[in-house]
């Protein structure tokens, strides 16, 4: 473990000097003595919401590109002003992460207003396919999907958004009969308390206008079954319901527990895992279930809180290990300006996870 971590330092350092990097950005290098459990997987810009996949025998990471805005902080997260995706590479956990560049711009998405906020990507049929939210001109979040020939675009946007989506945080979870599944939505900037029946509610404006009584059930993600293209959804979405330990939808008050945003599904010994970020609470939770449909049922959390108001995951195997991918504020100390992460993660026998604590 000591030499792999320690590998990591040496190539990100060695990604430090290849890259040019922003005179505003710190070259902090995780050391021994260091807080944080793991160093950044990237220096040379600000990068979170780190989506993982392997395509191709190949770690690709999808992560949003955060940089230095003048928009003020709130609580609508007016403040993550992204433009830009970049996607990223790694041989194999360890090795040397590659910035392959802008794959898609803002600016060359039709529909798109603002803040290119968490993507996910997806490979069908020697394609690849990049799901993002974004603000439409009218300022209301939607999802979008962009196709490349390669896992590292550039990603051609499709003229529209995802018709019958909304609100935010896309995940895309391959099953093994090779059905696909969008899961989204997020509270508060992701607005899906803004939405009843999945239609917009109008006059709801701020981040708590539309969500529920504490004692009320809370606001659950959605998931549907992408069409075979992988460009439309199949089906109306379905409400994902997460459970306690009781049985009883989680509530709305139970700030520990309920749902905020960062959708991700991973399956472990035939089980669904559905994690998902706590927000306010700042966890990386999760419920485990039979069907990606769901309901799942509450086990725990995965993550602890990092330094940074947002906590923001992805889960992928490789060759046969777990790891998780996500993001904290090492390098500049600001909400808004992150840096990816991954570590090892661990299932119990009992099919339960090991809870990771970012810092040492
Ligand atoms: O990066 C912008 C937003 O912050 C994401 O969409 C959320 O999940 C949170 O990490």
């Amino acid at each position: 473990m000591k030499t792999y971590w320690t590998l990591s330092i040496a190539f990100s350092i060695i990604a430090l000097s290849c890259n040019s990097p922003s005179s505003k950005i710190e070259e902090t290098v995780s050391s021994e003595d260091s807080k944080f459990l793991h160093p950044p997987l990237v220096s040379h810009i600000f990068t979170a919401d780190p989506s993982a996949h392997v395509f191709n025998g190949k770690i690709y990471i999808y992560p949003s590109h955060d940089i230095e805005s003048e928009v003020k902080e709130d609580d609508m997260g007016s403040h993550f002003d992204m433009k830009d995706y970049h996607v990223f590479s790694m041989e194999r956990p360890g090795a040397e992460v590659i910035d392959h560049g802008p794959a898609l711009k803002l600016e060359d998405i039709p529909w798109a207003s603002r803040q290119l906020w968490a993507p996910d990507a997806a490979h069908k049929n020697g394609k690849y396919y990049l799901y993002f939210p974004a603000k439409d001109k009218e300022d209301i979040f939607s999802i979008g999907v962009a196709v490349s020939e390669n896992p590292t675009g550039p990603f051609l946007a499709e003229p529209n958004p995802i018709k019958g989506t909304f609100s935010m945080d896309p995940a895309v979870f391959e099953d093994e009969d090779n059905s696909y599944y969008l899961y989204f939505g997020g509270i508060w900037g992701g607005q899906l308390q803004w939405f009843e029946d999945q239609q917009l509610v109008e006059g709801r404006k701020g981040p708590t206008d539309g969500i529920p009584a504490p004692e009320e059930k809370a606001l659950m993600p959605f998931v549907a079954k992408l069409s075979d293209n992988m460009l439309e959804l199949a089906e109306k979405p379905l409400e994902v319901l997460l459970l306690d330990q009781n049985g009883e939808p989680i509530k709305a008050g139970d700030n520990e527990k309920r749902f905020f945003e960062a959708a991700w599904v991973h399956k472990h010994n035939g089980k669904y895992y559905f994690s998902y970020s706590t927000g306010d609470t700042h966890f990386i939770a999760y419920g485990i279930g039979d069907s990606p449909y769901g309901p799942f049922t509450y086990q725990g959390n995965i993550l602890e809180p990092v330094q940074g108001w947002t906590n923001h995951h992805s889960i992928v195997n490789f060759e046969g290990k777990w790891y998780l991918f996500y993001h904290d504020t090492e390098l500049s100390g600001k909400t808004p300006l992150r840096n990816i992460k991954m570590t090892e993660l661990n299932h119990l026998p009992d099919g339960t996870i090991q809870t990771i604590n970012p810092m040492k």
